[in-house]
């Protein structure tokens, strides 16, 4: 299988708001290279560099002035004269404005992120940009005729919705290749989402979207990252009715339980007829995952790749997250080689 990867993800390296300290975050650069590493150690197929892509290829899926604010937020932020990371304070709930934009970065910060997860730091945006880059340079080797590609990308992207940063993520790399393949003239995408967290930013993007069918696996909400969305009776709204699919599954879940809620989400993906599917391939389903709570085991992500190659799709996984530096590498990359020897 095909690798895409830059190294400009090493430009963002930041902190995060966890139990009340400010602390380095979880997301950080060594998962990105021990996934590399895995990769070049299996040889599991050519690593090719990223291309760059127009900005309009992120407005597909994100607003104009969120990008703006991306693109501008550090210089805003070091004209006050602070020199350590961008973390937001105060934030739009409820019955306050939130739909006008303010007109100071601290302001900014708080209307355009949904936690303190996302750090703003002088590298961020160039390192979200080619991680943006990466999956759409996957995707179009797909696009182009290619049956698969891994987008080893970083930052993820899955919590970043159109108008919002947060947990990790600023652009959403896995919607933004969604958006590319449609524009290039596929009729329908399925996006399957395993990463741990539920694909909030995803849903967000596409809920009131047939062409586009969101189906997430998760840690239940009610207990889980990022509480506030995720629950099953989540599944589109307007046209996208139906075309939204929740599994939120319970603290402690192993491969037993898992395996049946994903030949679930993969026979109603069948269903839909997709002409590309997109995994946003979090591994921090992992055992020894430092902030989630199931049971998966590596062998356990092999069975994974195998169950999804079966629908016998085009498929374009997208990284996202995973914490067990240690295991992420042979947890990635065992689910991609699964997906390939499934014959
Ligand atoms: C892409 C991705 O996986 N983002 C995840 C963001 C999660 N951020 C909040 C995690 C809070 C976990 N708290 C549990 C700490 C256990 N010591
Ligand atoms: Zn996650």
């Amino acid at each position: 299988m095909l690798t895409v990867f830059s190294s400009k993800h090493l430009l963002h390296h930041g902190s995060e708001l966890k139990d009340g300290a400010i602390t380095p975050s979880f997301e950080n650069p060594q998962r990105a290279e021990t996934i590399l590493a895995r990769v070049q150690s299996t040889g599991l197929g050519e690593i090719i560099g990223e291309r760059e892509f127009d900005r309009s290829c992120y407005i597909a899926a994100h607003s104009e002035r969120y990008v703006t604010f991306l693109e501008n937020a550090w210089t805003e932020w070091t004209a006050t004269g602070k020199t350590h990371d961008a973390l937001p304070l105060v934030w739009p709930v409820r019955d306050l404005a939130i739909d006008q934009e303010p007109g100071f970065i601290d302001g900014k910060l708080g209307f355009y992120a949904m936690d303190a997860g996302a750090p703003i730091t002088a590298g961020t945006w160039k390192a979200v940009r080619s991680s943006a880059n990466v999956a759409l340079t996957a995707m179009e080797t797909i696009i182009n005729g290619g049956h698969s590609a891994f987008a080893l990308c970083r930052p993820p992207g899955h919590h970043a919705a159109r108008e919002y940063m947060g947990g990790y993520c600023y652009l959403n790399n896995a919607a933004i290749a969604a958006e590319r393949c449609l524009s290039r003239g596929a009729k329908r995408v399925a996006v399957l989402d395993v990463d741990f967290h539920h694909g909030n930013g995803t849903q967000n993007i596409f809920y009131d979207r047939a062409n586009v069918f969101f189906v997430s696996l998760h840690g239940d909400p009610h207990v889980s990252y990022p509480y506030f969305s995720g629950f099953a009776h989540e599944q589109g709204i307007d046209q996208g009715t139906g075309f939204t699919a929740n599994y939120p599954l319970a603290k402690g879940t192993g491969w037993d339980r898992y395996r049946e809620a994903l030949k679930n989400a993969l026979d109603r993906i069948v269903t839909y007829k997709p002409d590309f599917l997109i995994v946003s391939l979090g591994v921090d389903t992992f055992e020894d995952d430092p902030i989630s709570h199931f049971r998966l085991t590596s062998e356990d992500f092999l069975r994974m790749g195998e169950q999804i190659a079966s629908i016998r799709t085009p498929t374009l996984f997208v990284m996202e997250g995973g914490y067990m530096v240690d295991e992420i590498g042979i947890n990635a990359v065992n689910t991609l080689q699964g997906f390939e020897n499934n014959p």
